[in-house]
């Protein structure tokens, strides 16, 4: 006999007895094995019953054919077959995170909902966050809109708000979903690209659709890049109604506002990032969470009359139209935020069925024929992806308030209900769910006449003058990056004529931005622009639809990568280190190799990240402290250059020391503005916590 230790899960390590001889006889091969697990609950079958050997199949010989008879074997395998689900058509890459929503303004004059009106109360919710594109094996960070859904378990039953981090869509009517969905996915023919938009198909059908442009411009701005899930914005996009005591009925649209404010990232660095890290924003949130950085969001709601809406330049109703803040301002009625991590991915994230028809007392729908659309949708598609009617039973689904009533049966129901009687009302079953006008879900009163027709208002027809609003409204820098989105996503076409048909667009939002696209594409001359319906409006500028505007000059949430290499100086790493963590930031410590630096005083530094795998497009702001000797090494490193180089070419801001400098030099970086000395970690720490916008047009040609 012989003590062996073996490799399972450090919880349950134990030191082991095996036989040194084993009859050859048993053939097993997994002796250790068998051995090590006798202190675990018993491995059964679906049936309870207890797995002798989890190893080998049943076979007819120990050479010979494996048999049918093995239910075992079949059982498992069959289970294994089935285990994924048609994955989401649209967002089926996602994020979710379970939280509380806290209300802190009552909105009881407005609505008899709950959720809405008492003061204090947590109502537990599950976020999930999406790319829209591509599949669910995609990487976090393409250009993308991004799915802001979330799930209020509210006492009154469940009420999901499925938005976007854009305050608009691509389309006016639902019956277009179908074919601009089919156009942004990969080709049907070639299978590619997956997760991209600069592909023919999906321009061809947006240079159809004038009604996109005003979405065109917003996902070609850097809120399709965020930098972190935790860091932008949600809207619920549609008009919805507020329902009070006395029926009456109030206009609402519901955003979400990031606490650590928004940012976004440079398209070359989402491009690295893609490659560096694919999970990149799952796992930011990850580790957010199981720090207790518990990322939070202001709810804020637009409340409007019907007589307010009459008087706006646009249609509330269109799903391409925003209300500026401007206009209607944002009131803060409560937060949300996010504090636990699922136990289960596929059985919270991926089962999660969110329906924009899921709505309590106290809310309802607006006319907004995309909406309308939508609530149909949602409901169809769990059907087909969760393949029962009985969804709502799976515990990420069902509500936490009471529910009854008398649907029965179906594939894999759970519930078992007693008694003869299945149907209300009825006289046989006191005890059983019945109508109740009290608290009971009522509908708003609006009165509608007209005729039936496929139709569009004429409010609906004016498809720049947001668009034109939203470009003219950002920064110069903001400005620039829509162009050079613009250009790189058209440069990617095969066809010229969708091309030239997007700058005519482009030709009716501002004359400036289509000059640059046009120029950046080689065009020698701009085309006609495209027929419009109505005459453009020049709207007043809004700020508030930038992102550089809205982002907080703060390094709460971010990550700080600090290169070090043996021997570097410990007292530059501690004062950073302090200075870094008194800001909020988390720090992590990179060298060529893993393990533990020995620091000048002799002191350890565990690393976090190996230097070729963790490269600093992954961080907000880097630090560079290194020996004279190690910096010589590292100059020979091609990742050690590109560390620095993609940190400065990112706007990042950049603390050295001697020797960091060094390495600096050597990537050809200049000490300009945001590259800051170890003596000035003040500096540092504030320009860390913003992006050097001055520094771009140095090092980048803006379109
Ligand atoms: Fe969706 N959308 N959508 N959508 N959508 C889906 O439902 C659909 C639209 C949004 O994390 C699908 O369960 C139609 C607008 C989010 O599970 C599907 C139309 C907005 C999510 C569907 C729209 C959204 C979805 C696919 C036009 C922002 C992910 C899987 C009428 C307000 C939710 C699923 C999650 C998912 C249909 C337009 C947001 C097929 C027909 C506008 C965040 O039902």
């Amino acid at each position: 006999m012989s003590d062996i230790k073996v490799g399972i899960p450090p919880a349950k390590l134990v030191l082991v007895t095996v036989p040194t001889a084993i009859p050859s006889t048993l053939g097993r091969g997994d002796e250790l094995h068998q051995s090590i697990v006798s202190d675990y609950p018993a491995l059964t079958t679906n049936q309870g019953v207890i797995i002798a050997d989890n190893q080998n199949s049943l076979r007819a010989t120990a050479h010979g054919p494996t048999l049918l008879e093995d239910f075992i074997l079949r059982e498992k395998i069959t289970h294994f077959d089935h285990e994924r689900i048609p994955e989401r058509i649209v967002h089926a890459r996602g994020t979710g995170v379970h939280g509380f929503f806290e209300l802190t303004e009552s909105l009881s004059q407005y609505t008899t909902a709950k959720v809405l009106t008492e003061v204090g109360e947590k109502t537990p919710l599950f976020a999930r966050f999406s790319t829209v594109a591509g599949g669910a094996g995609s990487a976090d960070t393409p250009r993308d809109v991004r799915g802001f859904a979330v799930k209020f378990y509210t006492k009154q039953g469940n009420w999901d708000l499925v938005g976007n981090n854009i305050p608009v869509f691509f389309i006016q009517d639902a019956l277009k979903f179908p074919d601009l969905i089919h156009a942004v996915k990969m080709e049907p023919d070639r299978g590619f690209p997956q997760a991209a938009t600069g592909h023919d198909t999906f321009w061809d059908y947006i240079s159809l659709t004038p009604e996109a442009m005003h979405m065109v411009m917003w996902i070609m701005s850097d809120r399709t890049l965020p930098r972190s899930l935790r860091m932008m914005e949600g809207f619920g996009i549609h008009s919805f109604r507020l329902i009070n005591a006395e029926y009456e009925s109030t206009f609402v649209k519901f955003h979400w506002r990031p606490k650590l404010g928004l940012q976004s990232t440079l398209w070359d660095e989402a491009v690295k990032i893609s490659g560096a890290d694919a999970d990149f924003h799952r796992r930011d949130m990850f580790e957010a969470i199981s720090n207790g950085n518990f990322p939070e969001w202001e709810l804020a709601v637009q409340l409007f009359t019907q007589k307010q809406a009459d008087s706006f330049p646009f249609d509330h109703l269109d799903a391409t139209k925003l209300i500026p803040e401007e206009m209607i301002p944002l009131q803060v009625i409560g937060r949300m935020v996010l504090n636990r991590w699922p136990d289960n991915f596929f059985a919270e994230t991926e089962q999660v069925a969110f329906c924009p028809s899921h709505i309590v007392p106290g809310i309802d729908f607006s006319n907004d024929p995309l909406l309308q659309g939508r609530l149909f949708s949602y409901l169809d598609t769990q059907l087909s992806r969760l393949g029962s009617a009985n969804f709502n039973q799976i515990p990420i689904n069902a509500p936490k308030c009471p529910f009854a009533n008398q649907q029965r049966d179906g594939h894999m129901q759970m519930t078992q209900p007693v008694g003869r009687v299945a149907y209300e009302p009825n006289t046989l079953a006191t005890d059983s769910p019945r109508e109740k006008i009290a608290g009971g879900f009522r509908s708003a009163i609006v009165v509608d006449s007209g005729e039936k027709s496929r139709i569009r208002p004429e409010s609906f027809a004016d498809h720049y003058s947001q668009a034109r609003q939203f470009y003219r409204s950002q920064t110069e820098y903001e400005q620039a990056h829509i162009a050079s989105a613009l250009v790189f996503e058209l440069s990617k076409l095969e066809h010229p004529h969708i091309r030239e048909s997007i700058v005519a667009h482009l030709r009716n939002i501002d004359e400036q931005l289509a000059g640059r696209v046009g120029h950046g594409l080689g065009m020698k001359q701009l085309p006609e622009a495209a027929l419009k319906a109505v005459a453009i409006q020049d709207m007043m500028l809004s700020p508030s639809l930038q992102i550089i505007g809205k982002m907080k000059a703060t390094l709460e949430g971010r990550v700080v990568g600090v290169l070090i290499m043996r021997g570097s100086d410990s007292t530059h790493i501690n004062a950073i280190r302090h200075a870094i963590i008194t800001a909020g930031a988390a720090i992590k410590f990179i060298s060529p190799i893993i393990g533990e630096v020995e620091l000048s005083d002799g002191s350890l530094q565990v690393i976090d990240g190996q230097l070729a795998g963790t490269p600093s497009v992954i961080y907000d702001a880097i630090a560079v402290i290194l020996t004279e000797i190690s910096v010589s090494t590292l100059c020979k490193e091609a990742t050690a250059l590109e560390f620095v180089r993609d940190a400065f070419c990112h706007l990042k801001a950049i603390c050295v020391d001697e020797g960091g400098n060094t390495l600096l030099q050597k990537a050809g970086i200049e000490k300009t503005s945001g590259v800051i000395g170890i003596t000035a970690l003040g500096d540092f720490i504030e320009a860390a916590a913003t992006r050097q916008w001055e520094r771009e047009a140095s090092i980048r040609t803006l379109a």
